[in-house]
This record gives structure tokens, C-alpha cells and sequence, in this order.
């Protein structure tokens, strides 16, 4: 392990304005996602979407990172680059997404376990070799009568422990993401409980697991009202349990908190991460962003996998690149809303 290389991708990994793009959807929520925007779902629709992200002109002064699925770190560009090799040129640093997905935890109704460790360290070798400078692996926690489990919670906790150690070993900083689902009628109160309950137990395991807290990275959702809830939280509410449950669970030597916006809108996630900063600009860990559909919701409608809307859904993605990099320092104004891309 070597701890100076980890240390150094972390930090620019949350350098200051910067943030993350999610482009990891795997090829059902790829799908998914493409026939909501009505673009067909092929392998070349993909690559050329991926293309016109990572491309974007502009956006690698508020990207520090892109997350990759396996199909694209494997690809070119339209002009037989490889995509991890176009990104570094870029100053864009190339990540991967290494979870085998979600799957049902027998003995616990409506509840998750990620799947991936099986031969892991021989996937995070090769991905390395690719030039994947960091990974992740998503856990998801539902709120519901009785739920998330305490066992649903260790067992996550555990499975990203040992995948945060393995990255390590092979100098591959890791992105630690136990999302707290927003599907469902919570209140705040009961995403805090079940977020720092969340955190708490995954820190734990952590430390039992020998990772190295300057080399790893946490992905968080934010603590908020459930999607059904009838009477959401505010803005500063949300910003205010949010940093609350961190300072209580995360450590201090974490190298930075970075954002998931969990099916938030592109403006009300900006709105969360800006309310965070401008409030608590002296935290331990910078907080920025990690979106996926918050950044790219107006691009792919934007785009409908037509070439001749390549430019226009770039702009759209630069737009919110550049909101979310303000918000990475409590910068950003509603009223830029009303800027057109
Ligand atoms: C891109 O979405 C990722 C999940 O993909 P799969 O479900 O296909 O495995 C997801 O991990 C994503 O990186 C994060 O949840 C952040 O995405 P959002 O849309 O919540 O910002």
C-alpha cells in the first residue's frame, strides 16, 4: 500500500471546486435511463454518450473525477483513445465502479446486500493497469417499519470495509457509498437516525478492516424527508442534519465527503451542497459532489442521441458543473438558475 500515492489522489479528488461525476450506470439502469429520454440503448449509444460527457469543453475545470463502469473503461473515443487515457489528458481522474449491484438479503424482506467481493483483487489489478485511480461500491439502505436492520447495516458495512482494504492494497483509493434510500414517507428525523446509525457501524468496521481514513473517500446521501413524506424539509434543515450526522459518525482524518443526489432535482441538489458549504466552511473534510442523475438529467434529454445535439448537451452539462463547483464552496446563487446554457 502505498499511502503517499492514495493520500495525493484523494486530495485531488476533492480539490477545492471540484467534484465528481457518477457515469457508472450499469447496463440495466443505463437502459433504463436512455428509454426514459427515448434514446435506444446500444453499445455504440453508449459510448458516444460517455464521449459527450467526458468531452464536454469546460467541464474538466469543475470535474476532478469521473466514476466509469466496466464497458466504458474498456472503450475509445471516436478516435481509438482509451477513455481512461482521453480522461488523464483531460485532468479528469479515472474511476471505476466495482460492485456487482444490489441483491435481496434472504431472511430480510425488503432489504439489500451488495455483491462483488469475489475475486476482487484480481479485478481491481487489472483495472488499475487500465489506469482506474480510484474505485466504488454502493450499498443501499431502505427506511421502512423496522428497517434498515441492524444485520442489514453490518452487512453492508462489513462487505465495504473489505472492499475499501482491497483497493488500498492495490493503491486504488476507495469511494465508500452507503446510500439511505429517499423512496418512502420519512420524516428527516428517521433519515438522521438511520444515516448515523449507518455511519457509525461502517466506521467501526472500517478501523476493524486496517483502512487508511486520509486514502478513502465517503460517499453520502443526505440526510432528508423522505420522497412521499407530504411535508418535505428545507434547505437548511436538510444542510443542517446532513453536517450534523457526519461530524457524529465520520472521522476527522477522512480525506473528503462527496455527495450522491439519490433521485434529488439538478437544483435542489446544488441548493443542499451550497447551503452545507456557505453555512460550515470549516469543516474537517471538504464536501462536494458525486452526482449522477443531478448532472445529467438535462444533458440526456438534451441530447436524444442525436449528433446534432451534441453541443447543446454539453453546454447543458457545463451549466451544472460549474452550479455544483460554486456549491463545492458556497458560492452558488438560485438566481444563476436563470443563466441559459
Ligand atoms: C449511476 O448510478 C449508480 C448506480 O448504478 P447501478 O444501479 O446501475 O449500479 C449509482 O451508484 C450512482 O453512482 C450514485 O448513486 C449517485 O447517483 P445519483 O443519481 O444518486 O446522483
Amino acid at each position: 500500500m502505498n499511502i503517499t500515492q492514495l493520500q495525493a489522489t484523494a486530495k485531488a479528488m476533492v480539490a477545492k471546486g471540484k467534484g465528481l461525476i457518477a457515469m457508472d450506470e450499469s447496463a440495466p439502469t443505463i437502459a433504463k435511463r436512455f428509454k426514459k429520454a427515448g434514446i435506444e440503448d446500444n453499445v455504440e449509444n453508449r459510448r458516444a454518450y460517455r464521449q459527450l460527457l467526458l468531452g464536454a469543453p469546460g467541464v474538466n475545470n469543475y470535474l476532478s473525477g469521473a466514476i466509469l463502469y466496466d464497458e466504458t473503461i474498456r472503450q475509445t473515443t471516436s478516435d481509438g483513445v482509451p477513455f481512461a487515457k482521453y480522461m488523464e489528458k483531460l485532468g479528469i481522474i479515472p474511476g471505476i465502479k466495482v460492485d456487482k449491484g444490489v441483491k435481496d438479503l434472504p431472511g430480510f424482506p425488503g432489504e439489500k446486500v451488495t455483491e462483488g467481493l469475489d475475486g476482487l483483487r484480481e479485478r481491481l489489478a487489472e483495472y488499475a493497469s487500465m489506469g482506474a485511480r480510484f474505485a466504488k461500491w454502493r450499498a443501499t439502505l431502505a427506511i421502512g417499519p423496522g428497517i434498515p436492520s441492524s444485520y442489514c447495516i453490518e452487512a453492508n458495512a462489513h462487505a465495504l470495509a473489505r472492499y475499501a482494504a482491497l483497493c488500498q492494497e492495490a493503491d486504488i483509493v476507495p469511494i465508500i457509498e452507503p446510500e439511505v434510500l429517499i423512496d418512502g414517507s420519512h420524516t428527516i428525523q428517521q433519515c438522521f437516525y438511520a444515516t448515523l446509525e449507518t455511519l457509525r457501524v461502517l466506521f467501526r468496521e472500517l478501523g476493524a478492516h486496517r483502512v487508511f481514513y486520509e486514502g478513502t473517500i465517503l460517499k453520502a446521501s443526505m440526510v432528508i424527508s423522505g420522497l412521499e413524506s407530504g411535508k418535505r424539509a428545507g434547505v437548511q434543515e436538510v444542510a443542517d442534519a446532513t453536517v450534523s450526522c457526519l461530524l457524529n459518525s465520520a472521522p476527522a482524518s477522512l480525506a473528503g465527503v462527496v455527495f450522491l443526489s439519490g433521485g434529488q432535482g439538478p437544483e435542489e441538489a446544488t441548493a443542499h451542497l451550497n447551503a452545507m458549504n456557505a453555512r460550515y466552511p470549516n469543516l474537517p473534510w471538504p464536501l462536494t459532489f458525486s452526482y449522477s442523475r443531478a448532472l445529467q438529467e438535462p444533458v440526456m434529454s438534451t441530447w436524444k442521441g442525436s449528433s446534432a445535439n451534441v453541443a447543446a448537451a454539453q453546454k447543458q452539462l457545463a451549466r451544472r458543473a460549474k452550479f455544483n463547483s460554486l456549491a463545492a464552496t458556497g458560492a452558488y446563487k438560485a438566481e444563476m438558475e436563470k443563466e441559459v446554457a
